[in-house]
């Protein structure tokens, strides 16, 4: 966790620097990511009361916040272009503001780099899943927005980390962390570390096939945990898919196994109870079905022949960075108690060890799908 992170921001200041309508007349923190400072800000205008969503990008994470910002500026034009003549596109597309100078971010003083984008309203989000049609309809969503950016015009987006899923590198990461040992916490974690240790070979397999020409670099959203999508309150549709600061190239099945991480188990990703940790078969059905619905058209045989894998090789990767963390003294992401990460770590790595037990019955259902 960052210093700057649990400072107080004015955020009434921060919005005088944006063209937005009315008065303002509140702001609270907001959701659960673990990255960046998010508000929801009230104003009134003319009686009515309308919400933004005010963000401090995390530029410990993110080193260079405005090609970040062009990256969302592009990718969000695009989409809005796309369904301009649908009279509710602002709930299906996040839509930034404009700062008084015409940018679409704003620099403080600070040197802290924020954005506002309108708040979608009626609107809910899911740190765990609650049944099969939202698992349904958060991978339909993810997959339309994939869709959506296959013929994104103009340059190659900005890599906003380098490196975000090469995984291998990401298990070197975790190497070095161990051997620094800064906070001396290896010895209380050896049979994590063993764990991972043990499965180098699953670490090398995308890219690999990524490097034979198997896998096509596309434009992806990197970071689709299941809380990254808007479900619609009313009708439980996942439409409008959020947090798009790592949206930049990569292969589609880093989506698609995030998908699987933070969709198929009924446990938090900081339970405690590691037998909790489960693989709900009946919503891995609905995650393929419903990424399917929206990317079969585009996706490659060795795509789709890979749907499964990219579980146990996104959740492996998420749980190599918690335990990296974890050694590193909690660095990265926010944590809310002690030995945080670790737990996050936990559940991660028993999820994979599900995966393992079901792999075949998981391949089985894709190659299913694959011949409708
Ligand atoms: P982080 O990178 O820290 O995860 P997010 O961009 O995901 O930040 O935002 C954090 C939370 O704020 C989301 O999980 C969601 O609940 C909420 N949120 C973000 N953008 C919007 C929006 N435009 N409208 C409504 N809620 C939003
Ligand atoms: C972070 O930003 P948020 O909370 O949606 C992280 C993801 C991890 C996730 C684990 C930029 O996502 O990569 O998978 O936490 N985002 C970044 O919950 O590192
Ligand atoms: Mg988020």
């Amino acid at each position: 966790m960052t210093v700057e992170s649990k400072k107080k921001h004015d955020v009434k200041k921060i919005m005088s620097q944006f063209d937005i309508p009315g008065d303002f007349v509140a702001a609270a923190p907001y959701g659960s990511g673990h990255i960046n400072d998010t508000y929801a800000a009230v104003t009134d205008q003319g009686g009515t009361s309308v919400r933004y969503i005010v963000q401090r990008i995390n530029h410990f994470v993110f080193k260079n916040p405005p090609a970040l910002m062009e990256n969302i500026e592009r990718v969000t034009k695009h989409i809005h272009e796309k369904i301009k003549n649908d009279p509710h596109s602002t709930r299906h597309v996040l839509t930034l503001l404009p700062t008084l100078d015409g940018k679409c971010w704003f620099q403080d003083r600070d040197g802290n780099y924020w954005r506002i984008y309108i708040f979608v309203e009626n609107t809910k989000s899911y740190d765990v899943i609650e049944n099969s049609e939202q698992a349904f309809q958060g991978a339909k969503a993810f997959g339309e927005f994939q869709k959506d950016l296959v013929d994104l015009p103009g340059k190659r987006l900005n890599d906003t980390i380098p490196d975000f899923h090469n995984t291998p590198q990401r298990f070197r990461n975790l190497e070095k962390a161990v051997k620094d040992d800064v906070k001396n916490r290896a010895k209380s974690v050896k049979k994590e570390i063993d764990f991972i240790f043990s499965r180098k070979d699953v670490t090398e397999k995308l890219l690999n096939l990524s490097a034979q020409g198997l896998v096509p670099e596309r434009v992806t959203h990197n970071d689709t945990k299941l809380n990254n999508v808007l479900f619609d309150e009313k009708t439980g549709e996942g439409r409008c898919v959020i947090d798009l600061d790592t949206v930049m190239p990569g292969l589609a099945l880093y989506d698609f196994g995030d998908l699987i991480r933070t969709g198929t188990s009924p446990a938090a990703e900081d339970e405690r109870e590691l037998s909790k940790v489960r693989m709900q078969m009946d919503k891995y059905d609905a995650l393929v079905k419903g990424y399917l619905t929206s990317a079969k058209d585009f996706l490659t045989k060795s795509e789709v022949d890979n749907l499964a894998f990219s579980g146990k090789l996104i959740t492996l990767e998420i749980g190599m960075r918690f335990l990296t963390d974890h050694l590193s003294g909690d660095v990265y992401f926010k944590i809310h108690r002690e030995g945080h990460n670790l737990d996050r770590c936990r559940t991660q790595l028993r999820l994979v060890e599900c995966i393992e037990e079901l792999e075949d019955e998981m391949n089985a259902i894709a190659a299913n799908f694959r011949k409708k």
